[in-house]
């Protein structure tokens, strides 16, 4: 167990959020997207960070910032801890930074209290996990764990900058990337402290809970092409109006996930490219963003969509087009990381809860190439995120920070094998 006093490491963790929000792309609200001047300092205050609590730090190829709190045991795997820097826009200050925070404190724990762990603890900052500038989520993590998909380089952003570009322009070598892929052999397991970003856990009044799962996601960009025409002489029947066809379409998703329980379905994008009130639209374009805790049940719903898709084409006599953005089956949580975050959760006097993940984490890019846990946070204001209103207290960030720590040090390279 650590050593240090109660209420050691939640002040810490909240006033560096706190610092680390200071550098936004906008003057209103904390918005710090994939390797603009913000992002960019960020990452240099986490890399000072980090060397100043005793790690060797890089900051590598796809901007991730990587310290490692060396094990002087012979041959020593790693375990990776750690989330991600970037934010969605008018984000809250939490979502990502309190797990890099959280494996930032406990290293200085360990420091202070002189421990050497029988692993290397990696403490990683992940680079892009929401994915806001390039719709490309996961670019750090997916980086590191050898799933980078190349094809994304030349994706550009709303200003025109292909990704390839401004990471060369940040003096990053996009050809170093795949360099940057870890190997199985050389991983224990990877644990991400993340909050809940939803109501469970200040509803039932704890601090912490142990994450069983990480729901599936698929995200696609759809764009619907119709007829202009004049919005008052063409009748109804003899119309392709995209809008419509959107609607339709919209309506359907809610449906259908209504149809599973836990499934959920968001459109958070919707447009009409160059639209005015008096024409019909010819196109509509709009994102969509499912969620299913299986595979298999979020399988069955995109092929359900589809065929809606297909169905409304027909009807309306418009076409669609649908992008996939993102596709992540549901990632299960290895037991024996589990095991020792309830452990370390009932020292530090919480009832062990678990439950699963709705939001997407960088932990899913590890699934299949190592064991992956996760330790969620209780938010307050309802649960709210993806919003200044997100919140936790320093007490919950202490505790979280403890359990982080104890489990650290209750994990043994044999574990793995559990
Ligand atoms: O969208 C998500 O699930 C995560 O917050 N990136
Ligand atoms: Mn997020
Ligand atoms: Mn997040």
């Amino acid at each position: 167990m650590t050593t240090a006093p109660e209420g050691t490491f939640g002040p810490r963790i909240l006033a560096l959020a706190d610092h680390l929000a200071e550098y936004s792309d906008s003057a209103h609200g904390l918005t710090c997207l994939y390797l603009t001047l913000a992002h960019r300092t960020v990452a240099a205050e986490l890399r000072r960070l980090m060397q100043a609590a005793g790690m060797e730090v890089t900051i590598d190829a796809a901007a991730n910032v990587a310290g490692r709190w060396r094990s002087d045991a012979p041959g020593a795997k790693a375990l990776i801890v750690g989330s991600h820097y970037d934010t969605v826009r008018d984000a809250g200050k939490y979502d990502g930074r309190l797990g890099i925070l959280a494996a930032l404190v406990a290293v200085e724990a360990l420091r202070d209290e002189g421990r050497r762990l029988p692993f290397h603890l990696d403490v990683i900052a992940f680079s892009e996990e929401e994915g806001v500038r390039f719709s490309a989520p996961y670019i750090g993590s997916s980086a590191m764990a050898g799933r980078f998909d190349a094809r994304l380089l030349a994706r550009r952003d709303a200003a025109g900058f292909a990704l390839a570009d401004v990471i060369r322009e940040s003096g990053l070598d996009p050809a170093a990337i795949p360099a940057l892929a870890r190997r199985r052999d050389d991983l224990l397991g990877y644990l991400e402290v993340h909050i809940e970003q939803g109501p469970v856990l200040l509803a039932e009044d704890l601090s912490v809970g142990i994450v069983t799962a990480i729901a599936g996601a698929v995200r696609r960009k759809v764009t619907i092409a119709g007829e202009a025409g004049h919005a008052g002489t063409v009748p109804l029947a003899l119309r392709h109006d995209a809008g419509l066809a959107a609607a339709e379409l919209i309506l359907f998703v809610e449906r259908r996930c209504q149809a599973s329980p836990g499934m959920v379905g968001t459109v958070g994008q919707l447009g009409v490219p160059n639209g005015a009130m008096n024409v019909i639209p010819a196109r509509c374009e709009l994102s969509l963003d499912v969620r299913a805790g299986d595979s298999a049940t979020l399988d069955a719903a995109m092929t359900d969509i589809d065929a809606e898709m297909a169905r409304i084409a027909q009807a309306r006599g418009v076409s669609f087009e649908s992008e996939e953005v993102v596709c992540t089956p549901a990632v299960a949580c290895a037991p024996w990381l589990q095991q020792r975050l309830a452990a370390a959760v009932e020292g530090a006097g919480v009832t062990p809860r678990y439950l699963m993940s709705g939001a997407g984490h960088d932990a899913v890019m590890f699934d299949g190439l190592t064991a992956v846990g996760m330790l969620f946070v209780r938010c307050g204001n309802g649960g709210v995120s993806h919003s200044p209103r997100e919140t936790i207290t320093a007490e919950d960030a202490d505790i979280a920070a403890r359990v982080l720590i104890n489990t650290l040090l209750n994990i043994r390279p044999d574990h793995a094998h559990e």
